[in-house]
C-alpha cells in the first residue's frame, strides 16, 4: 500500500502526481472507492501522524491536503455515480469558527460513494445556517464536523437551536472530528458518532436502517 504512487503523492503533497496516479489507476480499471480507502485516506492518516510526531509542519499539511483534493476532484463524480437513486440525503458542514475541512470532505466523499446525496455547507457554519438548510432540503441526516476543542460546543448549540425551532426530531444527527468522542455525542444528544470516514458511512446506513 505504502509503495503505491497515489499514496506516495498524497504523502509528499504532490498534487500533480496525485492526479496523474488517480488517472492512471482509473485507466487501468481501479475501483474509485478502493483508491480512496486503500491509498488516499491512509496517506492522510499518516500525514496527521507525522504532524503529531513533529515530523511534518503546517506547510506539509496544506500541500498534502491540496494533493488529496486534486485526486478527489477526479474521484468525486465517479463515487457519486455508483448508486443510481440516493439512499438518503445528508447535510454536512464544519461548525462555526472552525475552518478544518479535510476530514469533513472525506466524510462527504465517502457518503457520496455509499450512495447518499450530500449537501456540503462548507466550513464555519453557524447553527442558523444548518437550520435554514434543513428547512430547505429536508435531509435524513445532519453530519457535523469539528476539529477544535473550542468549536466543538457549536455542535451542542446547533442541536439546541434545532430543538428550539422544532426541527430536532425531523433529522438524525451524526458528529465527528478528531476531538469528538462517543461520550460527547451521547452527552449532547447526537444520534451517532464515528471516528472515521468509512465508519461515518456505516453509521449513516445504520441510522436509516439500510
Ligand atoms: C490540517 C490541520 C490544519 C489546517 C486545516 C486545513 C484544512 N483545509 O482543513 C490549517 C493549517 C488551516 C489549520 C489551522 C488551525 N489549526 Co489545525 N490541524 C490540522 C491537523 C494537523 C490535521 C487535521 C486533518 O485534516 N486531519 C486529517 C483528517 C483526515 O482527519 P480528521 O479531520 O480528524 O477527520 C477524520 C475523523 O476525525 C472523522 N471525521 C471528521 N469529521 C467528521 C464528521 C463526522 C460527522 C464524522 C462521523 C466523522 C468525521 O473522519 C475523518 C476521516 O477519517 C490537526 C492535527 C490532527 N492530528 O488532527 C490540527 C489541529 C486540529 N489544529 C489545531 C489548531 C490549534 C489550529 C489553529 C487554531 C492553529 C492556529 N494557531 O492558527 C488553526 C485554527 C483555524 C480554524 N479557525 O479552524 C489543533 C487543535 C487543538 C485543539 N485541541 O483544539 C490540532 C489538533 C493540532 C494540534 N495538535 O495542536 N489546521
Amino acid at each position: 500500500m505504502t509503495e503505491h504512487p497515489l499514496y506516495i503523492a498524497v504523502l509528499d503533497g504532490d498534487a500533480r502526481g496525485a492526479r496523474a496516479a488517480v488517472e492512471e489507476a482509473l485507466n487501468a480499471g481501479a475501483d474509485p472507492q478502493d483508491l480512496l480507502s486503500s491509498y488516499m485516506i491512509p496517506a492522510m492518516d499518516e500525514v496527521g501522524k507525522r504532524f503529531d510526531d513533529g515530523e511534518y509542519f503546517v506547510p506539509e499539511l496544506l500541500i498534502a491536503a491540496r494533493a488529496m483534493k486534486s485526486g478527489l476532484e477526479l474521484l468525486r463524480p465517479l463515487l457519486a455515480e455508483t448508486g443510481a437513486k440516493p439512499v438518503g440525503t445528508v447535510i454536512v458542514g464544519t461548525v462555526r469558527g472552525d475552518l478544518h475541512d479535510i476530514g469533513k470532505n472525506l466524510v462527504a466523499s465517502m457518503l457520496e460513494g455509499g450512495g447518499f446525496k450530500v449537501i456540503d455547507l462548507g466550513v464555519d457554519v453557524a447553527p442558523e445556517k444548518f437550520t435554514a438548510a434543513i428547512n430547505e432540503h429536508h435531509p435524513d441526516i445532519l453530519a457535523m464536523s469539528a476539529l477544535l476543542t473550542t468549536t466543538m460546543p457549536g455542535m451542542k448549540t446547533t442541536i439546541d437551536v434545532l430543538k428550539q425551532d422544532g426541527l430536532r426530531d425531523s433529522v438524525k444527527i451524526m458528529i465527528g472530528g478528531a476531538p469528538v468522542t462517543r461520550r460527547y455525542a451521547t452527552e449532547i444528544g447526537a444520534d451517532a458518532f464515528s471516528e472515521s470516514a468509512s465508519g461515518a458511512v456505516r453509521e449513516a446506513k445504520s441510522l436509516l436502517k439500510l
